[in-house]
């Protein structure tokens, strides 16, 4: 099995930043989310000091909008995806400062529908990650009150199905990582209540396969991302002894690129950030040394969380 590749790993996100190639184009659209991947695995490694942060606030801030909203890149449309990565990044650079906190709430409370649910921008595309993003979005700005939470999670809990899970909207099939979504805005509204802990915690614990990696509906791959979609979901439901956490650590590892750094989707298939980000946070659950905590509902680190949260 061996070891993580801690420096292999936190050169290849240095790199992929400086690097202009396939991968990098590829990602434009989202460069958002690559920066809150990218430095969140660098916190979690100990190794944040090695980036320009005010180099990054600088380009970030340029993603923002009028209306408050940030875009993916420069230049691209407003959505609260793009809205949270941001936040997320100035959270963990201890930067909040920098935003107009009124503005950013305003324009996610202006997503959200009568019923409760959340557009994803203004062209209304309607799902419970938009639910989720602007519920983590709005807490770590203080800002809850800015929209209708019971009707927020009333919209959640409609979204739940029979085997426990959480879809996209009412009725859509249970997935992982919509389930991270629904399970993750319930606990930081203060509202697992709602969710039938056994009943989930069994379809959660059912994803693990024989290679020990975990898939995110029945019947399909294994995928070292659903480390982070499943086990956060099951230890916000006190479940996570129902899988085999050694095997699944095992697992992460062996999705390694243990040359030129970087985790993948499963073994020996390419490596990408997203998949870097989460092997390194699914270690993180699984409390392997050397890996700070994350907390599994904020999708930041426990020491980020308890200074906004405590001031501590
Ligand atoms: C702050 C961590 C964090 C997230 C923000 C965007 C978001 C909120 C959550 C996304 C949740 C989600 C739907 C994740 C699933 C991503 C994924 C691997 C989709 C692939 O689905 P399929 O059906 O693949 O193409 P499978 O694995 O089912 O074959
Ligand atoms: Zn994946």
């Amino acid at each position: 099995m061996g070891e993580l590749e801690i420096d292999k790993h936190v050169q290849y996100i240095l790199d992929v930043e400086k690097k202009r190639d396939f991968e990098s184009l590829l990602m434009e659209h989202i460069r958002m989310n690559g920066a809150y991947w990218g430095l969140t695995t660098l916190y979690l490694l100990g190794k944040l000091e090695k980036v320009d942060q005010d180099a990054v606030v600088e380009w970030m801030m340029k993603c923002q909008h009028d209306c408050g909203g940030f875009g993916g890149s420069i230049g691209h449309d407003p959505h609260v995806l793009y809205t949270l990565s941001a936040v997320q990044v100035l959270v963990l650079f201890n930067k909040l400062d920098m935003l107009d906190a009124e503005k950013v709430s305003n324009y996610i409370a202006s997503l959200q529908n009568e019923d409760g649910s959340f557009a994803g921008d203004i062209w209304g595309e309607i799902d419970t990650r938009f639910s989720y993003c602007a519920i983590c979005c709005l807490a770590l700005l203080h800002r809850l009150d800015k929209i209708n939470v019971e009707k927020a999670v009333n919209y959640i809990v409609s979204c739940k199905n029979l085997d426990g899970g959480f879809g996209c909207t009412p009725g859509g099939e249970s997935h992982a990582g919509q389930i991270f979504c629904c399970v993750g805005a319930l606990a930081i509204t203060g509202s697992l209540h709602y969710v039938d802990k056994d009943r989930l915690g069994w379809w959660l614990c059912e994803r693990q396969v024989k290679s020990g990696g975990l898939n995110g509906r029945p019947e399909k791959l294994p995928d070292v991302c659903y480390s982070w979609w499943v086990l956060s979901s099951l230890i916000i439901i006190d479940r996570v002894h129902w899988i085999d956490k050694d095997k699944l650590t095992k697992f992460i590892l062996n999705c390694q690129d243990r040359e030129n750094g970087g985790i993948s989707d499963r073994p020996d298939d390419a490596v990408d950030v997203f998949h870097t980000y989460f092997g390194v946070a699914g270690l993180s659950l699984l409390e392997y040394p050397e890996v700070k905590p994350i907390d599994p509902a904020y999708a930041l680190p426990v020491d980020v969380v308890n200074r906004i949260f405590f001031g501590k």
